[in-house]
């Protein structure tokens, strides 16, 4: 090795070093400001370098789990959609989380990640997306990064403006985008503006996550977009944007873009509690479904309700207000103080911001243009806190980096548009590549946003990466932020259409990653504890197979007695007790998925073998150096056959 190497490489030595102490001497210094009794800190801004970003799978259904600040893909979390790679939806498990009140729906367009939160802070405990076509709203453990429950949202044509929370995760907003007869029934679609209306839900929280329809407020036929909860002195009130004023069934495009100002409706849900404590409800007849996921059984129970709690805005004074916004406002978010209630009109010329203690004051006085169906609408100059002029092109979303300034989205002009919260003057812009949605800095819809990052979520990637035929990947861009200039570090491709994402520091997730299910605790009514217990059971033309998994066999291996149309459950049991150990199961001829089974888990596939023949099983994922011998052979025998049960391994 030469000198000049040997120095560069010592001076290379030194500069790690540096870093390292650096990094870790200022991980110590950690600013803790608030904490809870789980032990969930928040941790200012600045202190952390990696962040989980979660985002929305559009019409994919799902939710991808990307690293920051690499972009790297970790994980794609079912949700909505069936994923035959998880069985998510395939798994006799599974299938009960799909229920709705149209059957069993395996597919849904999901927009919105939304964190649960303590104090207005991200705490790490579940995160929230919507179902917007089949109205629906999951949690997702972040423990187990598995969707734990979803509930169906009943009297909504479509739940758009959701799953936006309450400061401490007390509830779940969600707001109908198309208004529909409520209840629904068989009328002219020409007789809109009669018979149509739009729901706001609340869907109450429990402390361990379950979520039930605590209550729905009956609101005039526009559509509701998108919502954001109030926080600190906003606490208590949520906000909803509509559009669509105008009414029209037909023709959205035009019809709909008439009004100079549609509007946000501010909802005081406090007040709501107290009318439905004071029973100034109705009951509406309806089914919806409520399906979770029981972590010791290891699988998902549906329940079906049959009536939910209705409010009418006309018998609630001081439930809901209407804010004048313009024009076909679509995001709405409020900053981290939570005084500022940010629109971005689609059709806008500036991005208009409400004061939430000039609204305070405006209700006081009863400072109102009119009312419609019992909800004053507030005037618009009593209620704007300022204009910021030059927002660019069809502002859309607004997120917020907890030093005084907005982010906000223009879709036309393509950029994200940096302002000041107060001055209202525009201070930086970026272009984003290309039609950027949603963006998302991680906490920036927070009390305490954790800053140093924009992430654009953008619908168009044209000329950015190599052609895939005809549809081309969507993809998200990472900003920094740090700085006075917004700076591109990043692009990355997604998977679906990323409308929305939420980022939260690495730290506070990481810790509490499950690693696997102890067996003692599976209570799987087929699951086994050990390999002595596997057994072929038959019960009629039903055949159920009590199977266990370890590295690297199957038990039992060799199954013979199995008749053509028989129906077979392989209830399959993982009994390692190691991370990152999961055993796969496939049959041929199997008509449904594979099956993935985590450590400690059972789950179970069924399979009917239409002709004779022998068949061969095997383990899907590649587990140890004899994966490949990790496999077995069940024999298929005709119909009336007299072949016996039998079965066993290594015999
Ligand atoms: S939307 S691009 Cu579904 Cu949230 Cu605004
Ligand atoms: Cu088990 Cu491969």
């Amino acid at each position: 090795m030469n000198r000049k190497y040997l120095k560069a490489v010592l001076v290379g030595f030194a500069v790690v070093a540096a870093f390292v102490i650096l990094h870790y001497g200022c991980q110590e210094s950690k600013d803790l400001t608030t904490g809870d009794e789980a032990g969930r800190v928040y941790v200012a801004p600045g202190t952390y370098d990696e962040f989980y970003l979660f985002t929305s799978g559009g019409f994919s259904g799902q939710i991808g789990v990307y690293g920051l600040p690499s972009g790297r893909m970790f994980k794609v979390i079912p949700v909505f959609s069936q994923d035959p790679e998880k069985a998510w939806g395939y798994s006799e498990e599974s299938k009960p989380m799909f229920m709705t009140s149209h059957g069993f729906v395996p597919w849904d367009d999901a927009h919105h990640p939304k964190l649960s939160q303590t104090d207005g802070i991200a705490d790490g405990r579940w995160i929230f997306i919507n179902g917007n076509n089949t109205p629906r709203v999951a949690r997702v453990d972040l423990t187990t990064f598995k969707t734990a429950e979803i509930i169906e949202i009943p009297n909504s044509g479509g739940n758009h403006g959701s799953p936006f929370l309450t400061e401490n995760t007390e509830y779940v907003v969600a707001s109908t985008r198309f208004s529909v007869p409520i209840p629904d029934k068989d009328v002219a679609i020409s007789s809109y503006k009669e018979n149509f209306k739009g729901t706001i839900s609340f869907v109450k929280v429990a402390k361990d996550g379950a979520m039930d329809v605590a209550f729905q407020i009956l609101v005039p036929g526009f559509n509701y977009d998108l919502a954001h909860g109030g926080k600190g002195p906003s606490h208590g009130w949520a906000f909803f944007t509509s559009y669509n004023t105008e009414q029209a069934n037909t023709l959205l495009e035009v019809n709909a873009s008439q009004n100079d100002k549609d509007f946000i409706a501010a909802v005081n849900w406090k007040k709501a509690e107290e009318y439905v404590a004071q029973g100034k409800y109705k009951t509406f007849n309806t089914s919806y479904f409520r399906n979770y996921f029981d972590e010791k059984k290891h699988m998902a129970f549906s329940e079906e309700k049959k009536t939910v709690k209705v409010l009418i805005p006309e018998e609630c004074p001081g439930l809901i207000y209407y804010l004048p916004t313009p024009k076909s406002p679509h995001g709405v978010d409020v900053d981290p103080t939570g005084e500022y209630i940010a629109a971005g009109g689609k059709l806008a010329s500036v991005i208009v911001v409400h004061s939430f203690s000039k609204m305070m004051k405006a209700i006081e006085n009863k400072e109102f243009e009119t009312t419609i169906d019992g909800i004053p609408v507030l005037k618009y100059e009593s209620v704007i806190g300022g204009e910021v002029n030059n927002p660019g092109l069809g502002p859309l979303h607004t997120e917020f980096d907890g030093n005084g300034y907005g982010y906000t989205s223009s879709f036309i002009s393509s950029e994200i548009v940096k302002w000041k919260i107060g001055t209202w003057e525009v201070v930086d812009r970026i272009p984003a590549y290309y039609s950027i949605g949603h963006l998302c800095v991680p906490g920036g819809d927070t009390r305490k946003p954790w800053g140093k990052y924009v992430i654009a979520l953008n619908k168009i990637t044209k000329d950015r990466y190599l052609p895939t035929g005809p549809e081309l990947t969507q993809s998200a861009q990472l900003i920094d932020i740090s700085g006075d200039k917004m700076k591109l570090l990043l692009d990355f491709p997604t998977i679906g259409e990323p409308h929305y994402a939420q980022a939260i520091p690495a730290d506070i997730l990481m810790k509490n990653s499950k690693k696997i299910y102890p067996i003692e605790e599976n209570q799987h009514p087929y699951g086994i504890k050990a390999e002595k217990d596997a057994r072929v059971v038959r019960e009629g033309n039903v055949v159920h197979v009590y199977m266990s998994q370890i590295r690297t066999h199957f038990a039992p291996d060799n199954i013979e007695g199995i008749k053509v149309g028989d129906k077979v459950y392989f209830h399959i049991t993982n009994l390692e007790q190691d991370w990152d150990i999961p055993h796969g199961f496939a049959v041929k001829g199997l008509q449904n998925s594979e099956l993935l089974i985590m450590p400690g888990a059972t789950e179970t596939i069924v399979w009917t073998p239409l002709k004779e023949g022998v068949y061969p099983f095997y383990c899907t994922d590649f587990c140890s150096a004899l994966h490949q011998e990790m496999s077995g052979y069940i024999r298929v025998s005709p119909k009336g056959s007299n072949v016996a049960i039998t079965y066993g391994t290594g015999k």
